[in-house]
């Protein structure tokens, strides 16, 4: 087990290049060899990005990714023998890596997009204000930022050319990345959560273009590194975008969500901007399938803040009898409207990079039946036998196996007081391996949505479900969205935090205008003879006056789920309230629960709070977005509190 230590010398600089690998003499860039692949196999436009990166960077070696089993393979090697990860024995071809204590999360704070002009990037507080929106960096301050930290940074280092796609290869919604990165770590996960490799470079030999990543776990000014299994440079950390060349540079981390550069900064940040521009959505969803006990197939597409149970519901065990779900994905759609005006959506991921703590054989079955193979887990505790753990695998492990936390010391369940998984440690393991992977979930064309859900974690006054009045309505209720905070970012402690669309941290430019594009969608649609797919806000996660859960949740969400595809079919199943339409009583599908449901707390609508919940999404407004709020959201706000004030 890794501990905290002195720099090893022997270790680093990281010399981690495979004796096996070699280059010729011609086979070099900027005068660095390349020491496995060729350059030939890089078109003009890569090669030209790759010199540029050497030069700054001034990696020892060049390694041009060819996305096979075997190069994975000794990469894992090399990351084992660094001591970065270390395998885990009871299971097949899995790893456990732990991470530097200070580098185990996103760091919103540090994330900035660069624009012209600051109101491209986020919306203008009111005066005094601070915008929670997202960071602006000016492209002079990015310039700056760049050349104070990357000069030199790979020195003894090999820069690894990572040629990616954000959805099927061949699928016509897919977009291709090249992410140049120092971390072997970095390589070996890109390999599991993307489509990557030589396939991906024979379809960029046309010298297209694609989005470009630049990732360095860095150095410390000091020269210093703290942990020689983990590199990074926490103090200086930054992970900057920028739309209009569509570039990503990232620095100092080599934690999944700053250093994946596919996932969010791509798929998301950048990914929204380029939706903007090209009329389609680029989201922060899971994609489910759900097949009713007459065999029909309807796909939905959800919005949870991070580590809200997204996973848990994208890989739902449905307990209704006759139901069948099966995943397209779990953290990200895009999804663009077919020829007539249908929304279909992709999965631009290749697996799962899901946080572990609270997954279980009793909340997720299917996430802890794939987990036993080619899986990479991080900062997860590790047990006596070979296996893992985290918090909610109580149940799940034999009651003598002993427990090292995920910092390497010894730990006892019911005693020690602090976690033993990292509350953001995650899994990254292969989508494919789910027995529930939906049979269309590489189709090219994307699923067909009939549901777009919003959701959070509202222990108060919001109810199990309602249905927006309208598309303006829903886009409204989207903006308003709010959730209890979680483990995936860098705050601290418990509080209900606006996280619109669950893309606060995600967002590639101004919300205003983010809101302004999704009504947009409805016009789109109709031109092209469709409609935008229905809306709905769900919570799992009220509670009672005794802090009990008044849903009992996760497979028994299926019944929520049944309620909207009635709606979508154009059942009358409903009651009009004052914030939308809920089921009508007993119309939600109670039959077979373990426990009696209070359907009338669990659906009632609290005048009082709605009325304070109004006020507070119309204070979020003024203060996050004064100048860029569409009047068509004004409006719905307006019009939700008339409809308060009237109950
Ligand atoms: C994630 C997140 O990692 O949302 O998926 O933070
Ligand atoms: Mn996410």
């Amino acid at each position: 087990m890794p501990q905290v230590s002195e720099p090893n010398t022997k270790l680093h600089p990281i010399n981690d290049c495979p004796t096996k690998l070699r280059s010729s003499d011609s086979n070099q860039i900027g005068g660095t060899p390349v020491v496995h692949g060729n350059v030939t196999q890089l078109s003009a436009k890569i090669r030209a990005y790759v010199e540029e990166s050497v030069a700054l960077c001034q990696p020892d070696r060049i390694h041009i990714v060819d996305g096979s089993h075997e190069e994975s393979d000794i990469l894992l090697h090399t990351l084992e023998t660094r001591g970065t990860i270390k395998p885990v024995t009871h299971f097949e071809h899995c790893w456990i890596a732990h991470t530097d204590p200070a580098d185990v999360a996103r760091v919103e704070s540090r994330t900035f997009i660069c624009t012209e002009r600051r109101e491209q990037a986020i919306p203008t507080p009111r005066e005094g204000v601070r915008g929670t929106l997202g960071n602006w960096i000016s492209p002079a301050d990015y310039e700056a930022a760049i050349k104070a930290r990357f000069p030199g940074c790979m020195k003894g280092r090999t820069m690894y050319v990572i040629p990616y796609s954000m959805g099927p290869i061949k699928s016509p919604l897919s977009k291709f990345g090249i992410e140049l990165t120092d971390s072997a770590y970095v390589v070996c996960s890109m390999h599991i959560m993307t489509r990557m490799g030589l396939n991906v470079l024979e379809k960029l030999t046309d010298n297209s273009d694609f989005i470009k990543g630049l990732h360095s776990v860095g150095t410390p000014a000091s020269g210093k590194i703290a942990m020689a299994f983990w590199p990074c440079d926490p103090e200086r950390t930054i992970i900057l975008h920028k739309p209009a060349t569509n570039e990503i540079v990232s620095y100092g981390s080599g934690y999944g969500g700053n250093s994946l550069l596919g996932k969010k900064c791509f798929a998301l940040r950048i990914g929204s901007t380029i939706a903007q521009r090209e009329g389609w959505l680029a989201e922060h969803m899971l994609i489910l399938g759900i097949t009713n006990p007459k065999g029909v197939k309807k796909y939905i597409a959800a919005a949870f803040p991070s580590a809200c149970g997204k996973t848990n519901l994208a890989m739902l065990n449905p307990t209704l009898p006759g139901y069948k779900m099966e995943c397209v994905g779990d953290d990200i759609a895009w999804m663009k409207l077919d020829s007539k005006g249908q929304l279909r959506a992709i999965n631009p991921e290749n697996g799962f990079f899901g946080v572990a703590p609270g997954t279980s054989s009793e909340t997720n079955p299917n996430a802890m039946n794939i987990v036993h193979k080619n899986t990479i887990f991080t900062n997860v505790a590790s047990t006596s036998d070979g296996g893992v753990f985290w918090e909610g695998m109580e149940h799940d492990i034999s009651p003598d196996v002993e427990i090292t936390d995920w910092m390497g010391k010894p730990w006892k369940m019911g005693v020690s007081k602090t976690p033993a998984a990292h509350p953001n440690s995650r899994f990254c393991v292969p989508a494919r391996q789910s027995a529930i992977i939906d049979p269309a979930w590489e189709d090219n064309d994307g699923v067909p949505i009939s549901a777009i859900i919003f959701g959070g974690r509202r222990p108060d006054g919001v109810p199990l479900v309602y249905e927006a009045n309208s598309w303006a309505h829903g886009v409204f209720i989207g903006s308003a969205m709010r959730s209890e905070t979680t483990a995936a970012a860098e705050h601290k402690g418990k509080q209900i935090m606006h996280d619109p669309f669950a893309m606060r941290p995600f967002f590639g430019y101004n919300f205003g205008h983010y809101m302004k594009h999704w009504l947009t969608m409805e016009e789109r649609a109709a031109k092209l003879g469709g409609h935008m797919p229905k809306i709905f806000h769900i919570n799992w996660f009220r509670k009672g006056d005794n802090g009990e859960y008044l849903w009992p949740g996760f497979g028994e969400n299926c019944r929520v789920l049944e309620w909207i595809l009635q709606r979508v079919d154009g059942q009358d199943c409903y009651e009009q309230t004052p914030i939308g339409r809920i089921p009508a009583p007993g119309a939600l599908n109670y039959e077979g629960l373990h426990a009696p449901v209070n359907e009338k707390k669990l659906f009632s609508i609290p005048k009082d709070f709605w009325l304070l919940e109004v006020e507070d999404i119309r204070q979020y407004y003024a203060d996050q977005v004064p100048h860029d709020l569409p009047p068509e959201i004004a409006k719905e706000l307006d019009d939700l509190q008339r409809r308060i004030e009237q109950m």
